[in-house]
């Protein structure tokens, strides 16, 4: 009996799926260094509007890997792994070059550029010298661009870690917490950190126009926020009447992000989509 359940579990471990998955893996790891030789890594970019005029002010760029068998892979798909051999600094390298240019074309449109980093990031001392010359090339102003973090993985106390964010406090970019209200937040954090955004996580978000429970989080998360000045973003607006809902309830939310406004796009997707909300061109440079 013991043998037989010991077995099964054996047979679910060693599922076909699963020795695809692996194969799968091992034949990304292969094809990561091709991947950056021949610019198979491209950011897509989400629009985060305003709440009350509903104008863009940022974007959050969003790294998709265009492999030539497995099609468009999202980060899931690839930064474990990318992580796990070292590389993740080529990965920021590209991402804060394709956001830094992003950055430069619509900063005339008074918009940002959002960029996700991982803890592995913030464990490089090197990373914020790596994005102050990709803005230095783009010629952009560092109050432009963000860097968001996930809450776990701001781990403050971590020397390195603190260093890192203090210095990217000093280059003069933001900060910003993300998918806040899921990891293990200590409060003090907010205060101590030079974190300039905070972001509510979509499983509160979009699930706030149905749940009572959801509602009072992202009212409680909102008014922490705007309590520590800082700029509350609700992110998972997958509900096209959400906006009135907030607005309505007079929860101190500053901008939205979500399927809901747009999906993540390519960059010159994202810029006829600006043209053609605001009337005006933006830079084909
Ligand atoms: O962890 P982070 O917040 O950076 O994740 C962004 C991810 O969320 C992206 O993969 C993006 O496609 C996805 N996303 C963006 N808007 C929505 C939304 O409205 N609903 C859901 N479920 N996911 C979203
Ligand atoms: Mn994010």
């Amino acid at each position: 009996m013991y043998d037989a359940k010991r077995s099964q579990v054996g047979v679910r471990r060693w599922s076909a799926r699963t020795r695809s998955a692996s194969r799968q893996r091992v034949s990304l790891s292969g094809d990561v260094d091709r991947a950056f030789e021949t610019g198979e890594f491209e950011l897509f970019f989400q629009p985060i509007v305003d709440l009350v005029g509903g104008h863009i002010v940022d974007v959050e760029g969003l790294v998709r890997w265009h492999h030539p068998v497995h099609g468009v892979l999202g980060p899931s798909a690839f930064l474990e792994l990318d992580e796990g051999i070292g590389r993740r600094s080529s990965l920021d390298r590209v991402v804060f070059d394709q956001a830094a240019s992003l950055a430069a074309r619509v900063q005339a449109h008074r918009i940002g550029v959002s960029v996700n980093v991982s803890a592995g990031s913030l464990m490089r001392t090197s990373m914020p010298s790596v994005l102050d010359d990709a803005l230095r090339r783009h010629d952009v102003i560092a109050q432009r661009l963000t860097v968001e973090v996930i809450e776990d993985e701001m781990v403050d106390e971590h020397s390195t870690a603190r260093a890192v964010l203090g210095a990217l406090g000093e280059l003069g970019v933001g900060i910003a917490i993300d998918d806040f209200g899921t990891g293990h937040s200590s409060l003090s954090r907010l205060r101590r950190l030079p974190v300039t955004s905070l972001k509510i996580d979509r499983s509160f978000v979009s699930a706030m126009m149905s749940s009572i429970d959801d509602e009072a989080i992202v009212a409680a998360v909102s008014h922490l926020g705007r309590a520590l000045d800082l700029i509350v973003v609700a992110e998972g607006v997958e509900d096209p009447g959400l906006r009135d809902h907030v607005l309505r309830a007079g929860l101190p939310v500053d901008r939205l992000q979500g399927f809901a406004i747009a999906e993540p796009m390519p960059a010159e997707q994202l810029i006829a989509w600006i043209e053609a909300r605001s009337g005006s061109a933006v830079s084909r440079v």
